[in-house]
Parts: C-alpha cells; structure tokens; sequence
C-alpha cells in the first residue's frame, strides 16, 4: 500500500543531480538538525562513498580510493536545487562516513574518526536510517558487530547492505543474504531484509533508492 506514495518521492529523489554540500571533522561542525539524514557506515575500505555515488548516479561524486581511510570526514550531500533555508531546506541528506577499524593510519587520527562516526550514530536526531555495508567477500566482523550494539542501543534504525556483490559468485551471495538475516534477526533496530549490492555492476541499486526514499518518508 505504501508504495504508491513511494515511488514518487523516489524518482524525485534521485532523478534531481546531488551535490557536495559538507565535510564535517568534528560534531561541533555538524549542521544544524534540519532534514532527515540518511547515514553510510561501515568498515574502511568497504565501499561507501562508492555506493553513495551509485545511488545517485554521479561517479566520482564522493571521492573513492582503493586505499582505506579516503574518506575522512562525515560528508554531507543534497540534491541540488534547494537554497537551505527555512521552507527551501532539502528533503533529505546524505551522509558518507569515514570508515572504522582501519589500523594502518595514525592510531589518534583513527581513533578521533572512530569517535566522530559512533558519536554521530548515537546523537543525532535526525538521522533516520544507517546503512551499514559489510564487504561480501568478508562477511560480519566483530566490529560490524560493535556497530550493531551501539544502534540497537540508541534506537536507530539500520539496514545491513552487502557491497562488491560482484566479486563472489551468485550462491555464494544468496548464502550470505540468508546467514546475515540470521545473524541480525534478534537485533531490536535491524531492519529484517538485507540488500545484496554492487557498485560497480549496478545490482541492487534501484532497491537501495526505494529503501531509501521509504526510510525518510516513514515517520
Ligand atoms: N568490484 C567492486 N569494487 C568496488 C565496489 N564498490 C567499491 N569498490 C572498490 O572498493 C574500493 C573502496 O571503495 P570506496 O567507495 O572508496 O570505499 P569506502 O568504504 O568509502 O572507503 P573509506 O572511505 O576509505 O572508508 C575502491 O577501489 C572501489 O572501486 C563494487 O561494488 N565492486
Ligand atoms: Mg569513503
């Protein structure tokens, strides 16, 4: 029944060009609470900035690299068209995230990218949904796990998302769809469906767009 009102909203979501609007390095940098914000997290290297940019249709939108730790800030983006004031505010937000458990860099920079990402997921009131992606070639972590229990305990609602779906072979996906959903199935904030996604190949993008567009509309 609620797909009627969906797919508007949809196509108006994504059909608009996005744009950069933020890179936020510390929560007192954070924009004021305004519209629904809609977070990707996830371990370095997992491919967020790369799944934001399929959502939206703009490679090279937010920047990826094969070395993790690209993304070092929470980066907000719009779709464009909106002046940010009063009634003008966007409809939604976009928020790519630095990834967590990455070793190799400096430990204090780690640790203060760590800090702002759990910060944010757990204080801010606009955000939505998260959108947490876990690499299909390596499954849930104890870290991804870490992440899980700080969103169950702050009651915010989640969405396990598989990235590089095209790097393993089709049963090998199904299998871990259903392992997933098992894993997180008595998790109080977990959205029960997990996505299968890839970037690269497409797969799964246009579910991401109507999940998306659901979780900011649902109120
Ligand atoms: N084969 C394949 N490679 C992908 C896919 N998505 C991302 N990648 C690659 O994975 C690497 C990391 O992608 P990013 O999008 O930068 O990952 P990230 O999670 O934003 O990384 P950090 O910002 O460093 O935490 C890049 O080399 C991407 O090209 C995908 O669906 N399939
Ligand atoms: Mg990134």
């Amino acid at each position: 029944m609620t797909r009627v009102a969906v797919e508007p909203v949809e196509g108006g979501l994504f059909v608009k060009p996005w744009i950069f609007i933020r890179g936020v390095p510390a929560m007192k940098f954070l924009p004021p609470e305004g519209p629904p914000e809609v977070a990707f997290a996830g371990r370095s290297n997992v491919g967020k900035s790369s799944l934001l940019n399929a959502l939206v249709g703009r490679r090279g939108l937010a920047r990826t690299s094969n070395t993790p730790g690209r993304t070092q800030e929470l980066n907000y983006f719009v779709p464009d068209g909106y002046g940010g004031e009063g009634a003008r505010l966007p409809p939604m937000a976009l928020v790519d995230m630095p990834g967590y458990g990455f070793a190799k860099a400096p430990k204090a920079q780690v640790e203060a990218w760590t800090r702002l990402v759990f910060d944010y997921l757990r204080g801010r009131v606009t955000l939505k949904r998260v959108y947490l992606l876990i690499d299909s070639r390596h499954g849930v972590k104890k870290i991804d796990e870490e992440v899980m229990d700080l969103l169950d305990s702050a009651a915010v609602s989640y969405q396990v998302v598989l990235t590089k779906t095209d790097k393993i072979k089709p049963p090998a996906v199904s299998r871990l769809v259903e392992e997933t959903r098992r894993a997180i199935a008595r998790r109080p904030a977990a959205y029960p469906e997990v996505l299968a996604t890839s970037a690269e190949k497409g797969m799964g993008i246009d579910d991401l767009r109507v999940a998306v567009a659901r979780a900011v509309q649902d109120r």
